[in-house]
């Protein structure tokens, strides 16, 4: 998802309806303060068993769920999670903690408790209090309001939940929502029409060696900022982390940024961000422009990944603000389809697969003119060398069939 402002008036009557029913506005304030603002449809299917066989049951949030006492800013608690709990029907409540770091915050967890002796599951042969817990894989940008229209369905054992028209917002700077979103994947238009593909995290266990993982995927990032587009891309990336294991030897974490990676974006005048969130994982982009030289590129590179278990420590995170990658000129798009290998640290590197890249200045929100790597340059050499040996080769054979063929005409004219 990319964070962006003035995208268009869906979003806008999905939020407005949102203050209209202000009954299935859900806030939770402490001290006069707003912290969360959520309004959303969720529908839960609960599978359990009967005498007989297994069964599914729907349950619908209703307008009138409550905001529940449990719900809280965390500015008293020790843990200080903002938590949103919702009651309704029979017992029934939806729990959703929060959590963030420096650039954005995310439902960390979602909690639903459902009541087996409600009427709601016929023929129960449970009875009394479930509980189903989950990461829904919700992340947004600080300072900007969630929202998702589209279906973003939570799979969990014997529970789905099913959100529709959401739009969030927690750790509120105001005590309204933000005017600057981040959207979800779903709602992502994607550049171009989306190939089905499976697969994608490729993490190295334990004991087996680092299987060679094949590439990754060729995702696409479509940044926007209130001024239009200022990051396109189209490229593969793979992480390669090597850790120390606790058996003293060495190992590398080969991991594939797959195509359903939620991402959000900021623009700015001088730098443009790019978030990729994979679970609790991050990999972070900064753009930069000299506008002295008309050059924008890859300055930064943050990277915070969870280790094997087998690894000496749970997490490895690095910062690199001093790359100078991916370069071009403002205005056109860099193009490299050739693997580049961008070090982070003598621990990290980010490979990159077949890219296409451009921040900052966009004309109609395409890819400019393409300024092409120098591996790519490189890699073009060898066909011109060889077309150019070739092309010898021709002329010196036409050569010598000429100079042949006029020796035979004038042995002839001899005769
Ligand atoms: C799933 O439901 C069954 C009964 O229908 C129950 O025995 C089992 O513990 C449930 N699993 C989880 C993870 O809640
Ligand atoms: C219940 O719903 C889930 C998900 O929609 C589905 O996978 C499952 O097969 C359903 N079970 C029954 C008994 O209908
Ligand atoms: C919520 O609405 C339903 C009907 O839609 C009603 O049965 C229930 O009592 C209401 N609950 C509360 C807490 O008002
Ligand atoms: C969900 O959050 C609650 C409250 O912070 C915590 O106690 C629980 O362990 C979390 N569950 C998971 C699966 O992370
Ligand atoms: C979501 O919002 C749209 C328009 O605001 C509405 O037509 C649609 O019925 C809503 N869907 C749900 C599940 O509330
Ligand atoms: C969010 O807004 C608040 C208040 O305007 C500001 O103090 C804070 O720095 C902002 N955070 C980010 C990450 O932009
Ligand atoms: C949206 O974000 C931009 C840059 O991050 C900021 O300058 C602007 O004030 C924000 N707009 C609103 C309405 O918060
Ligand atoms: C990127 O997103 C913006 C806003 O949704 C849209 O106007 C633009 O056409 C998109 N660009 C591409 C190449 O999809
Ligand atoms: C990962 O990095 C290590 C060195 O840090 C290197 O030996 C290995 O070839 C790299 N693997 C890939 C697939 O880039
Ligand atoms: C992304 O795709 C992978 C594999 O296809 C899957 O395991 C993972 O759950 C997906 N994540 C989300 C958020 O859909
Ligand atoms: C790295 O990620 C972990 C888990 O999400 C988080 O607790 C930690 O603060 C992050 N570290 C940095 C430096 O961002
Ligand atoms: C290598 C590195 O930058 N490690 C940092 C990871 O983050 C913690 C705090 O979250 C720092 O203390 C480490 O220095």
């Amino acid at each position: 998802m990319a964070a962006r402002s003035g995208r268009g008036l869906l979003l806008l009557t999905a939020v407005l309806l949102g203050f209209l029913q202000a009954s299935s506005t859900f806030e939770v304030k402490e001290g006069g303060k707003v912290c969360i603002l959520a309004y959303f449809s969720v529908e839960f299917t609960v599978e359990y068993d009967t005498k007989s066989q297994k069964q599914n049951a729907t349950i619908v949030l209703p307008h009138n769920a409550t905001v529940l006492n449990s719900s809280s800013c965390g500015v008293k608690e020790k843990e200080k999670i903002p938590v949103l709990a919702l009651g309704f029907g029979n017992g029934h409540s939806l729990t959703l903690d929060f959590d963030k770091n420096a650039v954005s915050y995310s439902v960390r967890n979602l909690t639903l408790r459902y009541n087996m002796s409600d009427a709601i599951f016929p023929d129960s042969t449970e009875k009394g209090m479930q509980e189903a817990t989950s990461d829904p894989n919700m992340h947004a940008v600080l300072n900007t309001t969630y929202t998702c229209v589209h279906s973003h369905r939570i799979t969990m054992t014997n529970v789905t939940v099913l959100f529709q028209n959401v739009t969030i917002e927690a750790y509120l700077a105001s005590n309204n929502f933000s005017h600057n979103y981040t959207f979800c994947k779903e709602d992502q238009t994607p550049i171009t029409p989306a190939t089905p593909t499976t697969s994608h995290v490729t993490t190295t266990t334990s004991h087996a060696p680092p299987t060679p993982s094949k590439n990754p995927d060729k995702g696409q990032y479509n940044v926007t900022g209130p001024h239009g587009t200022c990051l396109l891309a189209s490229m593969g990336l793979q992480l390669n982390v090597t850790y120390g294991t606790k058996s003293k030897t060495k190992s590398d974490v080969l991991l594939n940024v797959p195509l359903n990676t939620t991402y959000a974006g900021i623009c700015e005048n001088t730098s443009v961000t790019l978030n990729l969130f994979l679970g609790s994982d991050k990999l972070v982009f900064h753009f930069v422009q000299n506008a002295s030289i008309e050059k924008y590129f890859l300055q930064g590179i943050d990277i915070n990944i969870t280790l094997p278990s087998e690894a000496e420590e749970m997490r490895y995170n690095v910062t690199n603000n001093s790359l100078s990658e991916l370069k071009a000129t403002v205005g056109r798009s860099f193009k490299c389809v050739a693997e580049e290998t961008i070090w982070v640290s003598d621990r990290a590197s980010v490979n990159v697969f077949d890219v296409q890249i451009q921040a900052f200045k966009f004309e109609g929100d395409k890819f400019g003119a393409v300024e092409e790597c120098q591996l790519d340059e490189n890699n073009m050499l060898i066909p011109i060398i060889v077309g150019a040996a070739l092309a010898g080769l021709v002329l010196i054979v036409l050569i010598a069939y000429l100079i042949g063929r006029k020796r035979s005409h004038a042995g002839y004219q001899t005769i």
